[in-house]
C-alpha cells in the first residue's frame, strides 16, 4: 500500500480582488504624495517571489546563510526554552531556513506558513508534507500585519519571523506589529525574530546591489506588477534599481529612479504623473538593528526577551509576552 501524503489546507485571506484593490490604493497615494513610497508587499508576485529565491543564493548576500547556520548551530537550544506544539512562520518564503528549527523540535504537532505570495505557499507546503508526514501542515495567504487572528493553532505556538523582515517596516509599522504580536500570544508562547545587524556600509551595499543584476529585477519588478495589475505604462528599460546605506535612520533604502524625465500614465485609476530624472520611487527599506535599542523597543512593545544568540552578523532574539 502506498503512503499518502495529506494535502496540506491553505487559508486565502487575500483574494486577487483585495490585492488589486489595495494596490490601487497604494498605488494613488504613493504617487500624489512626495517622497514617492510604495508598500514592499508588492515585490511579491510570483515572479518577485523567484527572485527573491535567487537573491538568497547569490554570494553577496550575506542574511540568508548567515541565519539559516544560526539556526542550525542554535535550534536545539531555543526550542529547549519555548517548548512549542506548533510552530508558525510569518513571510514564511520557501520555509527553506525554517526546516533548522522543525528537524530539530520534539513533539511538535503543527506548522503554519503564512506569506502574501500565494505562490510562496504554493510552492513550500508539498515539499514540507513530504519532508514532515507527521506534522499537521496548513498554510495561510495574508498579511502579516492584518491576518495574525488567524494563526491560532496548538496549545503552545512559536511564531518565527526571519530574514530580517523586520526590518522592512518603518519605525511606526515595527511598533505596531510588535504590539499587535505581543497581544496575539497566549501566556508561555513566544516570538523568534530574526533581524540583520548593523555593520560595515560596504557589505551592506554589496548585498543590495549585486554585479548579476538580480536584486535590480527584483526591485524593477514590482513596476511590472503594477503595470500588469492597473494598466501603467511605467517602461522598465529607463528605470534603474538604487540602493544607498541611510546612515541617519541606519536602514538600507532601495528606490527606482529613471534616467530621464517620464511621464507614467496609470490607466485604470485615470491618473498621468511626471516624475523628473532622477526622482526617486522608494520601493523598500532594510533596518539593521543594534540588540541592545532592538530588545528595549521590544520591551517597550511587551515583548520581554529571553535568549538572544547572534555571530555577528545577523542575530536571533527569542521573545515571551
Ligand atoms: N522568511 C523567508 C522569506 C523572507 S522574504 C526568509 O527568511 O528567507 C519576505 C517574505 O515576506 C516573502 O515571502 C514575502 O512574500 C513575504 N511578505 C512581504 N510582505 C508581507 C506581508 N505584508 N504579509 C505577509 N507576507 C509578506
Ligand atoms: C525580505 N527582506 C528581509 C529582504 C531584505 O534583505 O530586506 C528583501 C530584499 N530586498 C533586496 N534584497 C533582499
Amino acid at each position: 500500500m502506498t503512503h499518502q501524503t495529506p494535502t496540506p489546507r491553505v487559508l486565502t485571506l487575500l483574494t486577487e480582488d483585495w490585492a488589486a484593490q489595495a494596490l490601487a490604493e497604494d498605488v494613488r497615494r504613493a504617487l500624489a504624495t512626495s517622497p514617492h513610497i510604495l508598500s514592499p508587499r508588492w515585490l511579491y508576485d510570483s515572479c518577485g517571489s523567484a527572485l527573491f529565491e535567487a537573491i538568497t543564493r547569490l554570494e553577496p548576500y550575506y542574511p540568508f546563510r548567515a541565519e539559516r547556520q544560526l539556526l542550525a548551530d542554535h535550534a536545539a537550544e531555543l526550542l529547549a526554552v519555548a517548548c512549542p506544539d506548533a510552530v508558525v512562520e510569518l513571510g514564511a518564503g520557501s520555509s527553506e531556513k525554517t526546516r533548522q528549527l522543525l528537524d530539530a523540535a520534539e513533539g511538535l504537532e503543527h506548522f503554519m506558513a503564512l506569506d502574501v505570495s500565494a505562490s510562496a505557499i504554493g510552492d513550500a507546503l508539498p515539499g514540507l508534507a513530504q519532508r514532515y508526514p507527521s506534522l499537521s501542515l496548513s498554510g495561510v495567504v495574508g498579511d502579516f500585519s492584518e491576518h495574525l487572528h488567524a494563526t491560532v493553532v496548538g496549545e503552545r505556538r512559536m511564531v518565527v519571523f526571519l530574514g530580517g523582515t523586520v526590518g522592512n517596516f518603518y519605525p511606526d509599522e515595527r511598533r505596531d506589529f510588535f504590539r499587535a504580536v505581543a497581544e496575539s500570544l497566549r501566556p508561555a508562547e513566544s516570538l523568534l525574530l530574526g533581524v540583520d545587524l548593523v555593520k560595515e556600509p560596504r557589505r551592506l551595499v554589496a548585498a543590495y546591489d549585486d554585479p548579476q543584476g538580480v536584486t535590480a529585477a527584483f526591485n524593477k519588478n514590482v513596476l511590472a506588477v503594477v503595470n500588469r495589475a492597473l494598466d501603467a505604462d511605467f517602461d522598465l528599460r529607463d528605470w534603474s534599481h538604487v540602493a544607498r546605506w541611510d546612515a541617519e535612520h541606519q536602514r538600507m533604502a532601495l528606490s527606482l529612479v529613471p534616467s530621464t524625465a517620464q511621464r507614467v500614465r496609470v490607466k485604470s485609476l485615470d491618473i498621468e504623473v511626471q516624475f523628473e530624472a532622477g526622482e526617486a520611487l522608494h520601493t523598500e527599506i532594510s533596518t539593521k538593528f543594534r540588540l541592545p535599542a532592538l530588545q528595549d523597543e521590544l520591551r517597550g512593545c511587551g515583548l520581554a526577551p529571553t535568549r538572544v544568540v547572534t555571530d555577528g552578523d545577523v542575530a536571533l532574539v527569542l521573545a515571551t509576552r
